[in-house]
């Protein structure tokens, strides 16, 4: 333990650091405060006192080595988003979609949930460096915390330690992340293997490049430098000074002749992200190599030579296990066989880990994710739905080799999608920038898995709807100013796997063959290939993918390629609504680009 009074035993002379971690445990009043260093002993040992307290329980080591299971409370199980605020100074500036309190009256409140919030533990003082140690595409951040779950993750999820100070340094800036699972201890009270509060608050202040969070000690809640940094706050800080924070992977696709396409891709949630992030090219092609930069989060800054560049903020994988198999992700499969934390899985009876829609055979008895037996008789889901792994992005198998480069890949294409059982087709290009942001911005996937026409689309605009930290339509303002500013801009695609027939059945096998259409992207963008001028955009004819080892006949790929003009064009009706909630802070570019869709179909 170092005494934060000493602060030459601490291992920064950054004053505003200081100043601030000392105001903070007058706050809080932690019984002790911990400046982490990032060591792999640290992590030992932050592992060997959860273990001890119940918190994490070791896997076997035999099947699992280096493996931690933890159970979180049942209320504490996923991100929150209506607890979620983004409090700038103006309510315009958060915009409709964001919930926005004054914030001068939302500090009075997190003071006073913060006043003596970490009586009885201790402080973790959690120095991160968000994208390479000293990028200058990344930026730093603290996060003082009373959770050691929450301190040992940010150890995975990040470059955590003492080398984040070192790049720091005496002057450098840093956003402050102040995070309380919000359950002070009595003297001799027992602790909770999960401690949390019912109250929560995940709250951003984006002038000051703030960030305090009360009550979950779960995920996006808690790990502070993930959505509220590298999405809420980052977002902010892209618009002012010229760059983009986005919800997006990064995919390396290397062609048979080395020829080397990055791309930045973003989802809605459950459209399968992490699967399309760690893809592998299915039968028919030999000598493509698909590589992973990152699976959630792109940070993407212009280059000199007029391109866009992206990193992966984040170190680690905190990924949706449930769902995940050989068939939808060997490399994550591969990935997890060591060295992870796994939260809210069930467990086996050899001490291994089991998920709904894991390979092999469901076994006859489990302990589930909330610590009671299990047998498949139970009508009850041994895994909670939004159980996570936490693990090191140097372990996925599939990893590219510059997924830690300083200097970000170049982006030759940005791809949107979406889950659409109807009217979106497989791929299409947008005609140019302008209206590829239109596309990106009208987003979105159906609120239900209907088979029928026109169920109602939920827009997630370029899938940062919970994650923008200002107005929404500032924020397609600043994607069209970036854009149009770019010599080089990425080209962008709309894709959707997720097409149905009449009997409500996938039509689009997906997975490992989405690589086909990768591969057309990659021609476009490279300018080798031919598509069809159509209303919406440009698409691809059948011959101008690649069916090498798929058997797919023209008539499915007409029926995932086919747009009824009368469906679009009521689409194009229904994105009014979205348009129309941002009133005179609309660009009205993307108005024009909807006219102009409209007289294309009519
Ligand atoms: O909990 S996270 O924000 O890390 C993941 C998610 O909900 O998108
Ligand atoms: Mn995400």
């Amino acid at each position: 333990m170092v005494d934060f009074f000493e602060p030459s035993n601490v291992g920064t002379d950054n004053p505003r650091l200081i100043d601030w971690v000392e105001e903070m445990v007058k706050l809080a009043k932690p019984d002790s405060v911990y400046w982490c260093d990032g060591s792999k002993e640290e992590y030992n040992e932050l592992s060997s006192l959860m273990v001890k307290n119940g918190t994490l329980m070791p896997l076997n080591p035999e099947k699992r080595p280096g493996c931690f299971l933890a159970r979180s409370d049942p209320n504490d199980v996923a991100r929150v988003e209506n607890r979620t605020f983004i409090c700038s100074r103006n309510e315009i500036d958060a915009g409709p979609t964001n919930n926005w309190v004054e914030p001068n009256q939302m500090l009075t409140t997190l003071r006073e949930l913060f006043d003596g919030a970490m009586s009885g533990r201790r402080m973790y003082v959690v120095p991160f460096s968000m994208g390479p140690l000293g990028s200058h595409i990344s930026h730093i951040g603290v996060q003082l915390t009373d959770s050691p779950y929450v301190a040992m993750s940010m150890r995975v999820m990040t470059r955590m330690g003492q080398s984040a100070l070192n790049v720091l340094g005496k002057n450098g800036t840093f956003v402050p992340c102040m995070h309380s699972v919000g359950a002070p201890l009595q003297p001799g009270e027992k602790d909770k293997p999960w401690p949390c509060n019912d109250t929560k608050y995940i709250v951003h202040f984006p002038e000051e490049r703030s960030i305090w969070s009360f009550g979950s000690g779960y995920g996006g809640n808690a790990l502070l430098g993930k959505k509220c940094f590298s999405l809420r706050i980052a977002s902010v800080m892209a618009r002012d000074e010229g760059w983009l924070a986005e919800h997006m992977l990064i995919l390396g696709l290397e062609s048979p002749q080395g020829e080397k396409t990055y791309v930045a891709a973003a989802f809605p949630s459950a459209c399968g992200k992490t699967n399309l992030a760690m893809l592998i090219p299915p039968e028919g092609y030999e000598g493509w190599k698909v590589s992973t930069v990152g699976d959630d989060i792109a940070w993407i800054k212009p280059g000199d030579d007029g391109r866009l560049y992206a990193i992966n903020p984040e170190a680690g994988y905190f990924g949706v296990v449930p769902g995940t198999s050989m068939k939808t992700n060997p490399n994550a499969m591969k990935m997890l066989e060591q060295d992870t934390i796994f939260t809210n899985v069930a467990l086996t009876d050899d001490g291994d880990v089991w998920w709904e829609g894991k390979d092999g055979e469901v076994p006859s008895h489990l302990i589930d994710w909330k610590g009671n037996d299990w047998t498949p008789e139970v009508n009850v889901l041994a895994s909670h739905p939004n159980a996570r792994f936490t693990c090191a992005t140097s372990q996925c198998p599939s990893a590219d080799p510059a997924w830690d480069d300083p200097n970000g890949v170049p982006i030759s294409a940005f791809i949107f999608g979406g889950r659409l059982s109807n009217t979106f087709p497989l791929v299409y290009e947008a005609r140019d920038w302008s209206h590829g942001v239109y596309m990106a911005s009208t987003m979105g996937s159906e609120a239900t898995a209907a088979a029928d026409n026109q169920a109602a689309i939920r827009r997630d605009p370029m899938a940062m709807l919970p994650f923008c930290g200002y107005n929404m339509a500032d924020y397609w303002t600043h994607w069209l100013n970036l854009g149009n500013k770019l010599e080089n801009a990425p080209k962008i695609f709309r894709v959707n796997w997720f097409r149905k027939d009449s009997e409500g059945n996938f039509i689009w096998p997906g997975f490992g063959e989405n690589m086909r259409v990768l591969e057309w992207i990659v021609e476009r963008v490279n300018g080798h290939n031919d598509a069809n001028d159509t209303p919406i955009g440009w698409m691809p004819n059948y011959e101008d993918l690649n069916w090498n080892g798929l058997d797919f006949s023209p008539e499915l790929f007409s029926k995932i390629m086919t747009i009824d003009a009368a469906d679009a064009m009521l689409e194009a009706e229904a994105q009014k609504d979205l348009f129309d909630e941002f009133g005179d802070r609309l660009p009205q570019e993307l108005e024009q680009q909807r006219q102009h869709l409209k007289e294309r179909l009519s």
